[in-house]
C-alpha cells in the first residue's frame, strides 16, 4: 500500500500480509454516535470483541489529515475527547484530508477507507438509510449509494429503528445490494430483533455467507454485501418500547430543524436521553454482537 494519505499500523500491515482475518470499524459511533466515556469503553470492547474471534480489529478514523487505519489505545482515547471532529462521508472524506483535520468516518467512509487498505469486512452498529420524511427532505443516507459501489461486507443490526425501514430496503434493491439476514426471516431494527418486515435473504451459517461471496466474485458482480445481524435477546428493547421513543424524537428533530448530517446524531443522542440510557446499552450490545460475527466471517474467508 503506497497512498501518502493513508497510515496502517504495523499490526494490521502484518495480519494482511499474512492473509489473516482483518476487521475495520468505523469511528462516527466514536464522536458523534455515544457519549463519553461510553463511546470510549466501547470501542475498546468492540476491538476485543473482534480479537475474541481470532481477527484483528482496524478501527479507522482520520488524524490530523492522515487516514489511520488500526489506531492505538491512546488514539481512540483522543478520537474520543475530540469535540469537533468531522463526520466523514465519501463527500468530505478529501477535505479532512486536505486541511489535516481530525475526523470520523461514517459507513460510506470507512467502506472507502477499507477497501484501500484492502480489508473485506467491516463491522457497524447500524447503517444509514432513508430517514423517514425523505419524500420531502430527500435526506438519503450516502451509506446506501457506497454499498452499491465498493466491495467491502458490512455487518450491522439492520437499519437504524429511526429510519424508514421499508424505503431503505427498496433503496438497496434499486440499487443492487443484497440483504443478508442472519439466521431469522425478519429484518431486525437495530434496537429491536424484529421489524415486521421480511428480509430480502436469509443465512443460517458463516459458510453460507463465504459461499454467496465467492458466488458473485465468480460472476463479477461488484459493491457490497450487507449483512443484518439481530441483536441477541437479551439486549434487545421490543420494537413497540421502541417506537414511542423514536417517533417522538423524529417529531422532535423536525420541529427544531435539523437537518444534514446532524439529524443522525441528534436522534441517537436524544433517544438515549428518551430511553434513561437504556438504548445506549442495547447500542453496545448489538455492536460487540457484530464484531464477533465479523471477526468469525474474516477468518473464515482468510
Ligand atoms: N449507527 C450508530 N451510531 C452512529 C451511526 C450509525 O449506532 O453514529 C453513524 C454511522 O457512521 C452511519 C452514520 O454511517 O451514522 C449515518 O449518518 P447519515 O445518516 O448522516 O448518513
Ligand atoms: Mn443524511
Amino acid at each position: 500500500m503506497k497512498n501518502p494519505a493513508i497510515h496502517i499500523s504495523e499490526e494490521v500491515q502484518q495480519a494482511l500480509y499474512e492473509g489473516r482475518g482483518v476487521v475495520a470499524l468505523e469511528s462516527t459511533i466514536i464522536t458523534h454516535g455515544m457519549p463519553y466515556p461510553q463511546n470510549r469503553d466501547t470501542a475498546v470492547q468492540v476491538e476485543e470483541a473482534v480479537r475474541e474471534s481470532g481477527a484483528v480489529p482496524a478501527t479507522i478514523a482520520i488524524l490530523n489529515g492522515e487516514i489511520t487505519v488500526g489506531l492505538t489505545e491512546s488514539q481512540l482515547e483522543t478520537l474520543a475527547t475530540t469535540d469537533d471532529a468531522m463526520k466523514l462521508s465519501r463527500a468530505d472524506l478529501a477535505m479532512a484530508v486536505s486541511r489535516g483535520a481530525m475526523g470520523s468516518t461514517t459507513v460510506a467512509a470507512t467502506m472507502i477507507a477499507a477497501d484501500l487498505a484492502g480489508i473485506k469486512v467491516f463491522a457497524t452498529g447500524g447503517i444509514g438509510g432513508v430517514h423517514q420524511g425523505a419524500e420531502l427532505s430527500f435526506d438519503v443516507s450516502a451509506d446506501l449509494t457506497e454499498l452499491s459501489r465498493t466491495k467491502v461486507t458490512v455487518i450491522c443490526a439492520g437499519a437504524k429503528a429511526i429510519l424508514d425501514i421499508p424505503k431503505t430496503l427498496e433503496v438497496l434493491e434499486t440499487l443492487g445490494v443484497p440483504v443478508l439476514t442472519y439466521q431469522q426471516d425478519d429484518i431486525p431494527a437495530f434496537w429491536s430483533r424484529e421489524s415486521g418486515l421480511a428480509s430480502p435473504l436469509r443465512v443460517d451459517t458463516i459458510n453460507q455467507i463465504v459461499d454467496f461471496m465467492r458466488a458473485r466474485d465468480a460472476l463479477n458482480i461488484d459493491g457490497g454485501v450487507l449483512i443484518a445481524n439481530p441483536v441477541p435477546s437479551e439486549s434487545e428493547i421490543p420494537r413497540p418500547e421502541m417506537s414511542k421513543l423514536i417517533d417522538q424524537a423524529v417529531r422532535e428533530s423536525q420541529e427544531q430543524g435539523i437537518h444534514g448530517k446532524a439529524v443522525t446524531p441528534w436522534l441517537l443522542g436524544r433517544i438515549v436521553e428518551l430511553s434513561n440510557g437504556k438504548s445506549l446499552k442495547t447500542n453496545q450490545a448489538l455492536i460487540k454482537n457484530n464484531a464477533r460475527l465479523a471477526g468469525e466471517l474474516a477468518c473464515a474467508l482468510s
